[in-house]
């Protein structure tokens, strides 16, 4: 057993009887109460999940596992020549909690390397799908396509016990997540790279080796490693989350679910915001015919799009009730790495003017801006101007969160998710007494 499953292990032991003695001693304690709001609305601030992964507070944005964003950075440990944390050093702290040694990390960094190997019809499941479908079907096609891998399934076909369900998820966890990067950058070249390919180095770490993959030089291994981290959870009631909880609640294995949970993320509402948030900022400039734009013009085109009934892309959020701090890291990447480039500078007076646009409009509960505002403009920077790949990139990195999440679902036993639907007439009754 490697290190980091040992300490896993060890964890989960520790772990078990908090939550039997919740269920057992403490069921009956109210969280609070669900309003019809709520109930017509989308769940929203229905406080049903749990999860010791990550916790989002509406005025700080996220922790992983206590840490914020600046203190993960600072806490992991980084490949050396690099700014930021290996993704394998944030996998292992979010499944422990702990904050692995150079050693656990390198154990690891291993482990990826050996499970990496995409099977060969995955590849062919991906050229057989016709060349204009959308990087996210083709992506969400592949995990899927993998389903027969399942160390899961087959346990559970042999008889498994239920005290032993986390173990092959994490094997299937681990195997999915090693895969990942390669997937997204074949698909990334076959649509849009002439259908060039560039093999793995099993010299690079799981972030490098995206870069490398893709074809793009440094700092870009570094932009990698920090986006994968910054999407990588949310809490558990996002759609992607929650969606990839969901299925796995009925012990689907982690393909179906993690294919599911990407379907949720590919809705514009949720990760698609951020190719939405280029594709409104290059028809602003289209639209303009010039790239000596005022701060009037872009308030215009804001109006403009709110007057039509549509969302401005990248703001507002759910739950948070101030900028995403996953905005603020990426924005201090471009504040040092792209100061003066003129699209950064676009999205800089974007976020100088919106704010204020959605207040006075009145309807947003956060005129702040999420993630997804700020991410584009770094791939754009780096060549990666093709925006419907984005949310690939958002998909990888939330692989990590809504995986480490499903390997505990397992080992602290969750039950198979059955909510209660109530009818329109009995919402009425309630409203009426
Ligand atoms: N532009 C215009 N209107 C907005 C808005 C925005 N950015 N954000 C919210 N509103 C509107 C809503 O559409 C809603 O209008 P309605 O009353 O006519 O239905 C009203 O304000 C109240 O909504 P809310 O309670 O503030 O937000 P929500 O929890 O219902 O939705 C979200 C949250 C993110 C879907 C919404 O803010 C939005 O559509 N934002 C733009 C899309 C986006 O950036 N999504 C990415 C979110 C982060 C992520 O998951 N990656």
């Amino acid at each position: 057993m490697s290190s980091l499953k040992e300490t896993l292990f060890k964890k989960i032991e520790e772990h078990r009887p908090r939550t039997t003695k919740l269920l057992k001693d403490h069921s009956d304690v109210k969280l609070g109460e669900v309003t019809i709001g709520q109930a017509i609305g989308g769940a929203r601030g229905v406080r049903c999940l749990v999860t010791d992964i990550s916790y989002l507070d509406p005025m700080e944005g996220i922790r992983f596992r206590g840490k914020t964003i600046p203190e993960t950075f600072e806490a992991l440990p980084k490949i050396p020549g690099s700014d930021y944390p290996s993704v394998e050093s944030f996998w292992y702290f979010l499944l422990t909690g702990d904050v692995p040694n150079k050693k656990q990390t390198d154990e690891v960094v291993a482990d990826f390397k050996a499970r990496r190997q995409v099977p060969q019809y995955v590849i062919d499941v991906l050229r057989a799908m016709p060349r204009d479908t959308h990087p996210m079907t083709l992506f969400s096609a592949a995990i899927l396509a993998m389903q027969r891998e399942s160390v899961f399934v087959r346990r559970y076909n042999e008889g498994m016990s239920r005290m032993d369900q986390w173990d092959p998820m994490y094997e299937d966890a681990t195997n999915l997540l090693a895969k990942l990067p390669s997937i997204g950058a074949y698909i990334y070249r076959m649509k849009y790279k002439a259908d060039t390919h560039v093999g793995t180095n099993m010299d690079l770490d799981w972030g490098g080796d995206f870069a490398h993959q893709m074809g793009i030089a440094k700092p870009y291994d570094d932009v990698s490693r920090m986006y994968f981290i910054l999407h990588s959870d949310h809490e558990s009631g996002n759609v992607s989350a929650h969606t990839t909880h969901l299925v796995a609640s009925a012990l689907s294995d982690a393909y179906y679910s993690l294919s599911a949970g990407i379907n949720g993320l590919a809705g514009p509402l949720h990760g698609l915001a951020n190719q939405e948030v280029l594709r409104w900022t290059m028809n602003f400039l289209q639209t303009l015919g010039k790239d000596d734009y005022t701060e009037e013009d872009v308030k215009q085109a804001l109006w403009d799009t709110l007057n039509s009934g549509q969302v401005v892309p990248g703001y507002g959020h759910a739950v948070l009730r101030k900028t995403d701090p996953r905005y603020t890291a990426q924005r201090e990447f471009c504040l040092k790495h792209l100061p003066d480039f003129p699209l950064f500078k676009l999205i800089s007076t974007i976020y100088k003017v919106t704010p204020p646009i959605l207040q006075e409009q009145g309807k947003a509960k956060n005129p702040w801006p999420n993630v997804d505002a700020q991410s584009g403009v770094i791939q754009w920077y780096y060549g990666v101007t093709e925006w419907d790949f984005y949310t690939v990139m958002f998909g990888i990195g939330r692989a990590i969160g809504v995986l480490a999440n499903i390997t505990w679902d397992r080992a602290l036993g969750y039950p198979i998710e059955r909510p209660k639907s109530l009818t329109t007439a009995m919402l009425e009754d309630a409203a009426k007494k």
